[in-house]
């Protein structure tokens, strides 16, 4: 940047003579800014995303604004997000190489960040809204849950390193703010940017006359602001998920914070089963065979995470949580520890996905598999389907022993 650092939000004309003298630019764009073809492409909820193309290549430039890109300037939101995002993003690459997408450059007081353009790859959302299948799915999403939850907990990490790490984090308030009202909170009562498809309130009632279903989000919610297990990516929906036919890639954990282990593929596994539930209004014959994919997807990626997390287990275990000198080296093994984790990992995964589940569907942020569906007569049985498969996960969260039962659950209530 220039001799004025002061933040100021980019646009695509300004962006080349504000980023131009960025050597990471010059080289992997052109030489000359006059020559780059910027086009702001952001359509998620918060930010800006740019994408600058040139003789010599292609970059993303994302940059946050001071405010929530989809309510407007009455919601300011703090520009330190992008800070967050890139010591995230830097992590996630030590933990999963390749699973994200590569750095060039990082301005804190910009909020912005220059990072690897992924092509020919699109929002693993359309895929899934256009029948789409992804090869290898299941294998890079869950290693990327199992290998991000293990080493960024005190399983792998010195106590020292793990406790700095949250320290660093817990200057990040206001994202896990948006998190804990938009997701665990506000589906509950009657909150001011709620909305839902007409036709619901029969079930919306009900969810929130069920005292119990509410007892059981709110411990969900108390080990999601207290439980500081591992760094997660705090935002991994579909559309968090970028893919071509057969390669995927992780982007945008600008809601990383530390959390417990189970929140990423709690809130994985909700957007497929919503990708599924939705099926019917956007497929035609192939709806059976598209709708055992996504199951197959959920039930494969659930595999892959428990047998990469005991792979780990067995390997990187050189933290200070159940260290070998207290089980292998006395001869002892210690699987039945690694089972204790992985049960009360699974138990906070099907209750987030539970909640995920319910809060595209009546909280600000909807989804597009949903929304998608233009009738809202069509609609809303879809959506009461996801609603209802929703409250019995919460409900069974740690009565549930296998991902079958899950994938068997969403059969049943998909033939309701
Ligand atoms: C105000 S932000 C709304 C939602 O968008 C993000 O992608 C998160 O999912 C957040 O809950
Ligand atoms: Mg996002």
């Amino acid at each position: 940047m220039t001799a004025d650092t002061a933040y100021k939000a980019l646009d695509a004309s300004s962006l080349p003579s504000r980023l131009g003298t960025l050597p990471e630019l010059s080289e992997r764009v052109g030489p000359d800014p006059d020559e780059w073809e910027v086009v702001e492409v952001g359509d998620g909820n918060l930010n800006l995303v740019f994408i600058v193309s040139g003789p010599a290549g292609r970059v993303i430039v994302k940059q946050a604004l001071p405010y929530v890109r989809l309510v407007g300037d009455s919601w300011p939101l703090p520009l330190y997000r992008a800070y967050f995002e890139h010591h995230a993003l830097t992590r996630q690459a030590g933990r999963d190489a390749g699973a994200v997408p590569e750095i060039f450059h990082f301005d804190r007081e910009q909020a912005l960040i220059v990072m690897e353009f992924l092509s020919p790859h699109v929002i693993l959302r359309h895929k899934l809204i256009a029948g789409e299948r992804v090869t290898g799915l299941a294998q890079t999403l869950g290693r990327f849950c199992s290998r991000t939850a293990f080493r960024g907990s005190e399983l792998s990490m010195a106590s020292s390193d793990k406790k700095a790490d949250v320290a660093l984090f817990a200057g990040n308030v206001a994202i896990p703010a948006i998190t804990e009202a938009l997701v665990f909170t506000d589906p509950y009562f009657d909150a001011e940017m709620n909305n839902h498809t007409p036709g619901l309130e029969p079930v919306i009632a009900g969810l929130r006359d069920d005292v119990a279903l509410k007892v059981r989000v709110q411990q969900a919610l108390q080990r999601f602001v207290s439980n500081t297990e591992t760094m997660l990516h705090g935002d991994l929906h579909s559309g968090s998920i970028m893919a071509t036919g057969d390669e995927a890639r992780i982007i945008d954990p600008e809601f990383a914070q530390y959390g417990p282990m189970g929140f990423d593929i709690g809130m994985l596994f909700a957007n497929f089963l919503m990708a599924y539930f939705s099926q019917p209004a956007h497929r035609g014959e192939d709806l059976e065979e598209y709708q055992d994919w996504i199951l197959d997807v959920i039930e494969t990626t659930a595999a892959v995470f428990e047998e990469e997390f005991r792979n780990l287990w067995k390997t990187e275990r050189t933290g200070i949580l159940y260290p070998a000198s207290l089980f292998e080296d006395q001869g002892q093994d210690s699987t039945p520890a690694c089972d204790a984790v992985l049960t009360g990992l699974w138990r906070d995964a099907w209750a987030v996905c539970g909640i995920e589940m319910h809060r595209r569907c009546l909280s600000l942020a909807h989804n597009a598999d949903f929304e998608g569906i233009e009738d809202p007569a069509r609609r809303a049985p879809l959506e009461a389907r996801n609603l209802a498969m929703g409250a019995r996960l919460i409900h069974t969260a740690e009565d549930i022993g296998s991902v079958a039962e899950v994938t068997a659950m969403a059969r049943g209530f998909n033939g309701k």
